[in-house]
């Protein structure tokens, strides 16, 4: 293997055999830190792409060049080409202080370069991929509050370096209510002197990430908007995939493929790229794997743009004028969360497409729990964002989310008046439309006969999943009315849902669990009967009976009779 020395001090090292892809003809400036100094390595002329890093070569020694393919790595630093940092033993305990700062290593954050180099993520498809050589410009939104220093600039070097510079109108920084104190002129001074414009907006105080996008796409000027979350890596060829989406459609949302930065190492770790967004009866946001009828869809092509329910939020690129057409955001929505699924769905039910492409990837610290306060309470600002979803958007559905939420009901949302407005003068479609077109393998049924408790009529005890978890034996509890564990939904698929989880049962005296939900699984499929109250184990034949004395907290499994113990109530809220 090849390997030789830059005059800049950096490393050119050929690491691996597979192929080099030579992209369109750009200017590409590179701009690179060494020890501390901004080195510019402005060269025209053709680039071309390998292990993660475009580099620039007169073409002389071109063809040489893709024989050779090479990576350039930081001399000596930590976590270059994506690596995992690790930290030596004596510095475990400032690393655990400095953790808790933003809940992800940022002592191992601090010691990679700011500029480090990163695996090419992209399948040898992708790479062969042309894209139009006439792209909008973009505005790239970055929204933070309190985020570290060296991710936040890591996020901006990443998408100055691996994007065409003629595509990048300006990088616009929206500082939420940070009051850290390098976050104050110490960044205005040091993104005044990057290659692509860049500034910093701010809230005048805490505004919450959805306000504080909506100031900065006020103050873009770009034709597209492109928003990330303030700890990410843009890879290489991660812009124009996005962007060659919204020129042939300006109604399309594009997405990239979000890999993984660990929290612990910052390893970047590349994730399935048959995984999409969606989400469940609590309006969380799940990563689900691709189903059949989409992979079906795109013919199996590879390097296809998958059309995803819902979208993560935080990393998306949209025509900028479009995202005021379509109503930018729920102003009402507070401090974080929900407004991924406020927009999915607003796209898709009126009238745009929600793509994540699986040739573009950016990598994104994911942490296991949220750095931030919540001037409103975590909770209630949680669930009023949400409220506000599922009024505004999912019709009678906004049934199964108040099942699981018992105190939340129509206030809860405050007021959405405009936002209901704004789906009717858009036209938009349903919910059912919805559930139908886009994301029929939804866990929120589109056709179900019953949504509520299941009570039997003798000791009005009735089917409390008692908040257990998957594989264990579904309970009884006395009935109390709140909603939540004793909602069940019984669907025309004959499945009785809990969420994502179905009343089970694989043998003949039970017992019955709780066991994910699958379409082709008989041992979950159970029929009601109206006249006998039953409800009957299709496989086994056996009738579902609430509990014996001995074990009063679990319901049986037994021969139907016409004890009242066998007899079930479904029918207050029976629906077709
Ligand atoms: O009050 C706030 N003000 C802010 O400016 C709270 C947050 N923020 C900023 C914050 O600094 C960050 O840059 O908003 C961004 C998102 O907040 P994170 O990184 O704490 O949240 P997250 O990555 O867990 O959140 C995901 O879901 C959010 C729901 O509101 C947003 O849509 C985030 O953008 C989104 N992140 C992603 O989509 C990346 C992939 C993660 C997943 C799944
Ligand atoms: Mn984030």
């Amino acid at each position: 293997y090849l390997t030789c020395i830059g005059k800049d001090g950096w490393r050119w090292k050929q690491t691996h055999d597979y192929d080099v892809e030579m992209s369109n003809v750009i200017e590409r400036p590179l701009q690179r830190l060494v020890d501390g100094n901004t080195v510019n390595d402005h060269v025209v002329g053709r680039s071309f792409v390998f292990g993660g890093i475009s580099m620039t070569y007169p073409s002389k020694a071109l063809k040489k060049w893709i024989e050779a393919p090479t990576v350039v790595e930081s001399m000596g630093k930590p976590g270059e080409m994506g690596r995992p940092v690790r930290i030596s033993s004596d510095l475990k305990v400032p690393m655990k202080l400095k953790f808790k700062e933003n809940v992800f290593n940022l002592l191992a954050s601090d010691m990679i370069s700011l500029t480090r180099s990163l695996p090419d993520p992209r399948s040898r498809c992708c790479r062969r991929v042309r894209y139009p050589s006439k792209l909008p410009t973009t505005s790239i939104v970055i929204v933070f509050h309190n985020e570290a220093w060296t991710t936040l600039l890591r996020t901006i070097w990443s998408a100055i370096n691996r994007s065409p510079r003629s595509l990048l109108k300006e990088i616009l920084l929206v500082d939420d209510g940070s009051d850290r104190e390098f976050l104050g002129q110490q960044l205005d001074e040091y993104v005044a002197n990057l290659s692509v414009p860049t500034i910093v907006v701010r809230t005048e105080k805490r505004s919450g990430l959805i306000r504080s996008r909506l100031l900065g796409a006020k103050a873009a000027s770009g034709e597209v908007l492109t928003f990330l979350d303030a700890h990410c890596e843009c890879t290489e060829g991660w812009l124009e995939p996005l962007l060659s989406r919204i020129v042939q459609n300006r109604h399309t949302v594009a997405c990239p493929t979000i890999d993984i930065i660990s929290d612990e190492t910052f390893e970047y770790k590349q994730v399935s790229e048959s995984t999409w967004g969606g989400f469940n009866w609590r309006l969380n946001f799940e990563w689900y794997k691709v189903p059949k009828r989409e992979e079906k869809r795109r013919s199996y092509d590879k390097t296809a743009p998958l059309r995803t329910p819902a979208m993560a939020g935080g990393l998306f690129a949209i025509d900028k004028q479009y995202f005021f057409e379509v109503g930018t955001y729920d102003e009402g929505m507070d401090i974080w969360g929900s407004e991924n699924l406020e927009m999915s769905l607003r796209i898709w039910q009126c009238g745009g497409i929600l793509e994540q492409l699986p040739c573009s990837h950016v990598g994104h610290v994911f942490r296991i729990s949220t750095p931030h306060t919540f001037p409103g309470g975590l909770s209630k600002t949680l669930l009023r964002n949400a409220a506000r979803v599922a009024e505004v958007w999912l019709d009678e559905w906004r049934e199964f989310f108040y099942a699981m939420y018992p105190d939340a009901r129509k206030d809860t949302a405050g007021d959405v008046r405009d936002r209901i407005l704004l789906r009717k003068r858009l036209n938009c479609k349903n919910f059912e439309w919805y559930l139908e077109h886009i994301y029929p393998e939804s866990i929120i049924p589109l056709h179900y006969y019953y949504l509520g408790e299941i009570c039997d009529v003798e000791a009005d005890t009735c089917l409390d999943t008692m908040g257990r978890q998957e594989n264990q034996k579904v309970g009884i509890s006395h009935r109390h009315g709140l909603g939540g564990n004793q909602i069940f939904a019984y669907t025309t698929d004959q499945q009785i849902m809990f969420d994502e989880l179905c009343l089970h049962a694989a043998r003949t005296r039970g017992p019955v669990t709780l066991v994910h939900c699958s379409n082709t699984e008989n041992n979950q499929m159970w029929a009601y009967d109206k006249e006998k109250k039953w409800i009957r184990h299709k496989r086994t034949g056996q009738c579902l009976q609430s509990a014996s004395h001995k074990d009063p907290s679990t319901p049986l499994l037994r021969p139907c009779n016409n004890q009242k113990r066998q007899q079930w109530l479904m029918e207050s809220k029976w629906k077709a």
